[in-house]
């Protein structure tokens, strides 16, 4: 499957919501995009999978670590996305 990269200057908030993790036994992924933000200007896209954050692998991460990682990125968010479909 194909992925990219996306990277978010910060600081937050980024504008989107994620969906998923470890504890409910599916993919991380962006679930909704705020218009006119950060995430929607870098090109990242609903319904995409987050592979890792900040070059973290999401495999294994909960939902909350996942949010947490997210959390504390200040200066600068990078994502690996795969395309959903
Ligand atoms: N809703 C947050 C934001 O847009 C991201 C979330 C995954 C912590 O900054």
């Amino acid at each position: 499957m194909s992925s990219y990269n996306i990277s978010l200057s910060g600081p937050a908030p980024w504008g989107f919501r994620l969906q998923g993790g470890k504890d409910f036994n599916m993919p991380l992924t962006i679930s909704r995009i705020t218009p006119g933000s950060k995430a929607q200007q870098g090109n990242l896209i609903q319904g995409d999978i987050i592979v890792a954050i900040d070059g973290v692998s999401t495999e294994g991460m909960t939902h909350l670590e996942a949010q947490n990682k997210i959390k504390s990125a200040s200066f600068n968010l990078a994502l690996t996305m795969q395309k959903s479909k």
